[in-house]
C-alpha cells in the first residue's frame, strides 16, 4: 500500500521538529520518550486540527441544521472514510467510531457474543492479552454460560499453535487475539490463526492496538471479522478510536449503547435501529477527536511507512544487541517476530525502582505489569521495565537511555 513515490523523505530532525511535546526538558534533562506503547506523541498538525474545530467548526453532526452542522458532517464523515483505507476496509460503513480499542471490544463482546453464544459455546483469547482482551469476554462468558479458553505461550513468548489447534472444536465461536503484545512485542501469526478458526466456523476478533501504529494494516488481507485500534496510540487524540467489522456481522448484531443517532424511529412500544454504522454511534460522538484523528493519519500517509518501520526496527535491534552484553539484563519476549518494545528486568532491582531512576535523568518508560497480568504471571515475575519506540527516536536516545540505566545499576545493584 505504501509507495515510496512521492512520500515525504525520512529525516529526523524535521520529523522531531513536527512533535512539540519531544522539545521539552524533563527533570532539566532533554526528554526521552520511551513510552510510545502506551501513548504516542501528537504531532502539531494534529494539535491545529483540534484548535481549528472548535475555531472554526464545531456545530453537532447529522442534524442538517445549518451551514456549520454540514461542514462538521461533511468533516467527520470524511475522516471515517480516512480510516477505512488506513485499514483498507471495504465500506465506510464498516467503521464504527469507538473511545478505543477497549471499547471495540467490549462492543463485539456485548453486541456479537451476548447475542449469540449459548451455554458451553468457547471463546479463546491467549495468554499475551491486554486485560482489555480478557476482561469483557470473562463477563459474556458468565452472561452466557459459554467457557473461556486460553492459548498458552511459550518460553520465548510466542503462542503455542499447536495448543491453539487443539482447543479448536465446532464448540468454538469466537477467537479473539492481540496482534501485537504491549508487554512482550510478538507479532501473532493472525492470519494463520484466522483461517484455522474460520475453518471451525468461528469469527475472529483482532486487538490492533500496538499494530496499526507501526504498519498498514489490510483487514481484508488478513479477512479477520473485527479488528479494534486506539486514535492516541497512532499519534491521534485520546479518546477515539475505532472497530471494524464485517457488513453481514454487524447486520445482525444488537446496539452496543442506545439513544439518539442509533435509532430509526421511536416509540413506546418499539423502536427501529439506524443504518450501518450509525446503529453503534449511540449519542453525540467525539467529533473533534475523529476528525483530528484522520489528521493524524494524513500524517502517517505522507511517509512510506515501511522506513518508519525500519527506523523502529533499528531503534530494537540496537537495544536488543546492548542488552546482550549486559549480564544483569533478563529479557521478557523473544519472539522472532518483534515489534518496537523492549521489555525486561534488571536482576535484583525492581522494576519500579528503575522506572523512578530513568525518570530521574529525563527517560520515560512504562513499569509494572502493563495491564497484562497473566503475562507476568506466565513468565514468574512482577512486571518488567518497558522502553516502546516510534520512528520519532533516535539512537542518540537509545545511547542515553543505556547510560541512565547503568547509572541506574549504580545505585540499585
Ligand atoms: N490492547 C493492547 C494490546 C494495548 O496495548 C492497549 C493499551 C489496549 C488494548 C487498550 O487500549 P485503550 O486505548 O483502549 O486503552 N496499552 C497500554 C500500554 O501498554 N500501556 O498503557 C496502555
Amino acid at each position: 500500500m505504501s509507495n515510496a513515490v512521492n512520500k515525504r523523505p525520512f529525516d529526523l530532525d524535521a520529523i522531531r521538529a513536527d512533535f512539540p511535546i519531544l522539545q521539552q526538558q524533563v527533570k532539566g534533562k532533554p526528554l526521552v520518550y520511551l513510552d510510545n506503547a502506551a501513548t504516542t506523541q501528537k504531532p502539531q498538525v494534529v494539535i491545529d486540527t483540534l484548535s481549528r474545530y472548535y475555531s472554526t467548526l464545531n456545530s453537532n453532526v447529522h442534524r442538517g441544521a445549518h451551514t456549520l452542522a454540514d461542514l462538521a458532517t461533511r468533516e467527520f464523515e470524511g475522516a471515517r472514510e480516512t480510516v477505512q483505507r488506513f485499514l483498507n476496509a471495504p465500506h465506510s460503513r464498516e467503521i464504527i467510531w469507538t473511545r478505543g480499542t477497549t471499547e471495540g471490544i467490549n462492543l463485539v463482546a456485548q453486541g456479537y457474543g451476548r447475542a449469540f453464544l449459548r451455554p458451553g459455546d468457547e471463546i479463546i483469547i491467549s495468554a499475551m492479552e491486554h486485560h482489555s482482551n480478557i476482561v469483557p469476554w470473562q463477563l459474556v462468558a458468565q452472561q452466557t454460560c459459554a467457557n473461556l479458553r486460553v492459548i498458552p505461550v511459550t518460553e520465548d513468548a510466542e503462542l503455542d499453535l499447536d495448543a491453539f489447534e487443539k482447543l479448536l472444536s465446532e464448540k468454538t465461536k469466537i477467537v479473539s487475539l492481540v496482534h501485537v503484545s504491549n508487554a512482550l512485542g510478538t507479532i501473532n501469526p493472525v492470519k494463520h490463526v484466522i483461517e484455522k478458526a474460520h475453518a471451525v466456523g468461528a469469527v475472529v476478533m483482532l486487538d490492533g492496538a500496538q499494530a496499526t501504529p507501526h504498519w498498514a494494516v489490510d483487514v481484508q488481507d488478513l479477512d479477520c471479522d473485527f479488528y479494534a485500534f486506539s486514535g492516541h496510540k497512532v499519534f491521534g487524540p485520546t479518546g477515539i478510536g475505532a472497530l471494524y467489522g464485517k457488513t453481514h456481522l454487524l447486520e445482525k448484531m444488537q446496539p452496543y449503547q442506545a439513544g439518539g443517532e442509533m435509532i430509526e424511529r421511536v416509540t413506546f412500544e418499539k423502536t427501529t435501529f439506524n443504518e450501518l454504522p450509525y446503529k453503534f454511534e449511540a449519542g453525540t460522538p467525539n467529533i473533534a477527536d475523529a476528525i483530528a484523528l484522520a489528521a493524524a493519519i494524513d500524517y502517517l500517509n505522507q511517509f512510506d511507512r515501511t522506513q518508519l518501520a525500519q527506523q523502529e526496527h533499528l531503534l530494537l535491534q540496537t537495544c536488543l544487541e546492548r542488552a546482550a552484553d549486559m549480564p544483569e539484563i533478563r529479557l521478557i519476549g523473544r519472539a522472532k517476530e518483534k515489534a518496537g518494545v523492549f521489555s525486561f528486568l534488571l536482576q535484583g532491582a525492581h522494576p519500579h525502582d528503575v522506572g523512578t531512576l530513568l525518570d530521574q535523568q529525563g527517560v520515560a518508560v512504562r513499569t509494572g505489569h502493563h495491564c497484562a497480568m497473566p503475562v507476568m504471571d506466565r513468565f514468574n515475575i512482577p512486571g518488567t521495565v518497558r522502553a516502546s519506540f516510534a520512528f520519532y527516536n533516535t539512537l542518540d536516545e537509545v545511547d542515553r537511555f543505556f547510560a541512565a540505566l547503568e547509572k541506574a545499576k549504580t545505585f540499585l545493584l
